[in-house]
């Protein structure tokens, strides 16, 4: 059988591709995937360590990871690190593109296998290409839309494990293709790049592969090409990063999903989640409200006992998992306050519930350092002003490098436990 379609060889007539154009691309998704498995791992570690066994909720976060636990300083450290991850993994959209394009034509090589070592580089391959794929997807959608769309599918867990596949299948990609690369750069340098479009070569065709290559015209050098790939990535990385940075950086942040300004005034933030999409009611919010604390004894505290303890003021930042972040006054009581009301002063973690009856993010659990930090509060006010009921008033917590997914409104009922 003779190939046809685009198993002929000369079909794929751009004298661009080629193993060098492959590996200087790789040193570009080397550098970025880096920055996408470390942040992605520290984010796994600095909010839900036990993945299946406990979910968001976290939970004996003090035991994890060789006794290390997610530190409260700096207070930026979370924002930094899923701004990081977002902001990085936009830009490697791009790159993966372009990597896709400069070696597409070894999708379809002819014979498909030509050994048993062969069909496993294929398979490794599929896997790495496919849980690359997914990984943008899925992340990109999750900056998106969050939980809203795909419905009982679960993002977090698919995310992670994919994490897992790409790892493994990018070491054996990395350890297979690194003489290539070496043989690259060792034959052209960065040479190709000084090439201006009348002097581009073909690079040398694949020994394994027959027929000659009948190069056409390129519309792009070399150089022309990385350089477009390189500014489509740093505007990319540019539109977004704003919703991290925050400041005037917002103002061209045209890739944010989500508005930084829904109102004016202090409460005059951005809102993911609003009261009504959490199902509270507004008048369990009002003067029936109390706020629970178990610990070696129990307590009830109406959010005028509250606002009769010592007060403290914080500047901080909520960081959101999606990468954006927002910088705010809170005032309220600290933590270890409320642990110290609860007979529980030496308290190892805290379980903090809200008003809201249903969803993953109704309740979260504290590690020893955030339940023990000075700038750790029940807040009950920001920029001055009582908490509006979108930002989870009657009290939230505000705790310093805190994943903002455990920043919990509406809060109820704190549980301190001995770790
Ligand atoms: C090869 C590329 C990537 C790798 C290896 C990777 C890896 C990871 C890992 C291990 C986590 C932690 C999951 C957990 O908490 O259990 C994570 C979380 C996350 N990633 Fe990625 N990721 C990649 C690309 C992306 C991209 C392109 C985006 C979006 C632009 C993205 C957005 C996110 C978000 C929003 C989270 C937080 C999810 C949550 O906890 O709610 N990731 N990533
Ligand atoms: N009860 C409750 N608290 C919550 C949430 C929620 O859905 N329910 N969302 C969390 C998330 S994901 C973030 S990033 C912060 C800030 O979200 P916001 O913009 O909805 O205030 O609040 C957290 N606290
Ligand atoms: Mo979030």
């Amino acid at each position: 059988m003779s190939p046809s379609g685009p198993f002929q060889r000369e079909r794929w007539t751009s004298p661009l591709r080629g193993p060098w154009l492959a590996s200087v691309l790789s040193v570009g998704l080397a550098v970025l995937f880096g920055v996408e498995l470390v942040t992605g791992y520290l984010s796994h570690a600095a909010y839900q360590p036990q993945l299946g066994a406990n979910d968001l909720t976290g939970g004996g976060l003090d035991q994890q990871l060789f006794g290390w636990a997610w530190p409260t300083s700096p207070a930026w450290l979370y924002l930094a690190n899923q701004g990081l991850h977002v902001v990085a993994g936009v830009a490697l959209i791009p790159i993966v593109a372009a990597k896709l394009w400069a070696v597409m034509p070894k999708f379809y090589k002819w014979p498909p296998v030509r050994s048993p070592a062969d069909a496993l580089e294929r398979l490794s391959l599929g896997l790495l290409v496919g849980s690359t794929l997914f990984l943008l997807f899925s992340g990109v959608w999750n900056i998106a839309y969050w939980y809203s769309a795909f419905r009982g599918f679960d993002f977090v867990a698919a995310h992670y494990y994919a994490a897992w596949v790409f790892l493994g299948s990018l070491l054996a990609h990395v350890i297979i293709k690194s003489p290539v690369m070496v043989r690259a750069f060792r034959e052209h340098g960065l040479r190709p790049l000084g090439q201006s479009l009348a002097d581009t070569i073909p690079e040398p065709a694949d020994p394994q592969t027959s027929a000659p290559l009948a190069p056409a015209t390129p519309a792009l050098s070399r150089r022309g090409l990385l350089g477009l790939v390189g500014a489509t990535s740093a505007g990319f990385a540019l539109l977004l990063a704003g919703q991290s940075i925050g400041g005037v950086t917002r103002g061209i942040s045209l890739f944010a999903p989500r508005r930084q300004d829904p109102g004016g005034g202090p409460n005059g933030f951005q809102v993911n989640k609003t009261a009504a999409s959490a199902g509270i009611k507004p008048e369990e919010t009002q003067s029936a409200w109390r706020l629970t604390l178990r610990g070696t004894r129990a307590r009830e505290l109406s959010r005028t006992e509250l606002l009769a303890l010592p007060q403290h003021t914080y500047q901080l930042p909520i960081a959101c998992v999606e990468g954006w972040s927002t910088t705010q006054t809170w005032t309220g009581v600290r933590l270890r306050d409320l642990a110290d009301l609860a007979g529980s002063g030496d308290a190892g973690q805290v379980l903090v519930e809200s008003l809201q009856s249903d969803g993953v993010l109704r309740q979260a659990t504290l590690n020893r350092g955030q339940l023990h930090d000075e700038r750790s509060l029940l807040a009950l006010r920001v920029n001055g002003v009582d908490l509006s009921l979108d930002h989870g008033f009657p009290a939230r917590v505000i705790v310093p490098a805190l994943p903002g997914v455990h920043n919990t409104k509406w809060v109820a009922k704190m549980t301190f436990e001995a770790a």
